[in-house]
């Protein structure tokens, strides 16, 4: 909101630019890496298990050295603000030769705690990827074949599986450039002839593929929800779970369309714009299925199933800007405009967390035991989506208009002044709309109503054990017996237990 509230006006004015770049870098990386990431994560931690019949995660105490982490680097990241010269301001990406420089000649300053905690960061993630693999691959209950796996499970697998595979090339990519900036290397300092272009392709060879890290699992929740909330099946099952693993594999071929102009060849231009367009495929398979889902159904709009189609609406919005991005010929002209900016709004606030709102709604009465209040949570929806979309709308326009990202001020030309306080509004919206929000989380949790143990009458082993689950889980690992998405049919999902 601070952002928003330096761009209402065209002059910088309300915070001293050193303060803004700052405020942006942080930003951006906290919200990634800190917002998307663990609570994703957290997530997956909590239905993984349960969805596949196990009583924990494959290692316990990987998974706490890696939980222990993630406040190590958010006190890394605040810290910086209260060190002279302030946080690093280099961006989310830390471009050489800006994030070289280091102004105030100091050991310890912004930049080199931003990139200890990204380095930390990536360990801890690479840590979470291996329990993750080895969970699903390895202690899935009896007749619970890979192919009867829910979506979720079958989407945080392959997310998974980028994070081992991408997260390597970012984490030696920040201690090389930590090494540059501490000990006087030059792996990409062009003064003493190293190659600061290598750099952007350490990062964006994980960051790009990190993006899907996030949505995968967005997927996998509008893949439990609209089944659930129109009482069918999901639509081509299989080919939805194999899409997920497609994204996982073509993800990691499309860096280089963050780099059409850092120079790059143009044969190299044109592979990669083939690449970045060929991942719409399984995305756009997806997104037809789920339609197919929901097509005809009965249809429960309580604020869960809401909050995940309006993701949905969001999320088709930004893959068509995203396909405008990976074509060359539009990216020279927007590439480093609000254009941009807005394209990666719409996906990471506009899907990934109108997504997670629906999934705390959906599973909130797993998770405390309590129903949440229906009024409160369509009030939440509907500020956060107006706030949304009169945020990053004007965007689109803003960037096609020629306005730079990741500036304080702006020329005070008419269209860019009416446009900017729009999106500012909508921030402020957006700030407005996580009031009931908190409000629902919180009386909720205190005083709601009790929970029965499946509020939704849901299809999937988490909704046939008590609301709050058992700290083991299950009392006796079960052995499903059907497919997973069975709405419409009488078929039990797992084989009665012989009391004994
Ligand atoms: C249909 C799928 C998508 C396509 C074709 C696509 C394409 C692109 C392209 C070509 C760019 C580079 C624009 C430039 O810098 O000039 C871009 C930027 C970006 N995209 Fe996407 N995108 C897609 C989906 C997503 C998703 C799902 C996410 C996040 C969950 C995402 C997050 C981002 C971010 C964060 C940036 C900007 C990075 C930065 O410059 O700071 N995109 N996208
Ligand atoms: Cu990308």
């Amino acid at each position: 909101m601070v952002i928003r509230g330096e761009l209402l006006t065209p002059d910088s004015d309300l915070i001293d630019r050193t303060v803004y770049n700052g405020m942006f870098t942080m930003h951006g990386t906290v919200m990634l890496f800190l917002w998307t990431f663990p609570s994703l994560v957290g997530l997956a931690n909590y239905l993984v298990p349960l969805m596949i019949g196990a009583r924990d995660m494959a290692f316990p105490r990987l998974n706490a050295a890696a939980f222990w982490m993630v406040p190590v680097v958010g006190i890394l990241l605040i810290s910086s603000f209260f060190i002279p010269g302030g946080p690093a301001q280099a961006g989310w990406w830390a471009y050489p030769p800006v994030s070289i420089q280091n102004p105030t000649g100091n050991l310890i300053n912004g930049q080199v705690l931003w990139l200890l905690a990204v380095a930390i960061s990536g360990v801890s993630s690479i840590m979470g990827a291996v329990n993750f693999v080895t969970t699903i691959v390895k202690m899935r209950a009896p007749g619970m074949g890979f192919f009867r796996m829910p979506i979720f499970v079958w989407a945080v697998f392959s997310a998974q599986i980028i994070q081992l595979f991408g997260l390597p090339a970012l984490t030696a990519g920040a201690v090389m450039l930590l090494m540059d900036l501490t000990v006087g290397t030059s792996f990409f300092n062009p003064a003493q002839g190293g190659n600061p272009v290598l750099f952007q392709h350490y990062f964006w060879f994980y960051s790009h593929p990190a993006v899907y890290v996030i949505i995968l699992p967005i997927f996998g929740i509008f893949s439990e929800i609209f089944p659930v909330y129109s009482r069918k099946p999901l639509f081509g099952y299989k080919v939805v779970a194999l899409s997920s693993m497609a994204i996982a594999l073509v993800s990691g071929i499309v860096w280089v369309h963050h780099m059409y102009v850092s120079g790059t060849p143009g044969w190299m231009r044109i592979l990669f714009m083939l690449t970045t367009m060929f991942v719409s495929v399984p995305t756009g398979i997806k997104v037809f299925a789920w339609v197919a889902t929901i097509w005809g159904g009965k249809i429960r709009l309580n604020t869960a199933m809401t909050f995940a189609l309006g993701g949905l609406v969001m999320f088709v919005f930004a893959g068509i800007t995203g396909i405008m991005l990976s074509s060359v010929p539009v990216d020279v002209h927007v590439n480093n405009t609000y254009f941009v900016v807005g394209h990666f709004h719409y996906v990471l606030y506009g899907t990934v967390t109108m997504g997670m709102y629906a999934a705390i709604y959906h599973w909130f009465p797993k998770m405390t035991g309590r129903m949440y209040m229906e009024s409160w949570g369509k009030l939440h929806f509907w500020l956060a989506f107006i706030g949304t979309n009169l945020n990053f709308l004007p965007m689109h326009p803003l960037g096609l208009q020629g306005m730079l990202r990741r500036v304080s001020s702006y020329p005070p030309f008419p269209e860019y002044i009416f446009w900017n306080t729009i999106a500012s509004l909508g921030a402020f919206l957006l700030g407005v709309s996580t009031l009931p929000f908190i409000v629902n989380m919180v009386a909720s949790w205190m005083h709601g109503e009790k929970a029965p143990d499946n509020p939704w009458r849901a299809i999937g082993l988490e909704w046939l054990v008590s609301s709050p689950p058992d700290v083991e889980n299950f009392e006796e690992i079960p052995t499903i017996i059907s497919e997973p998405y069975g709405y419409g049919k009488s078929e039990p999902l797992i084989a009665p237990t012989n009391p004994q």
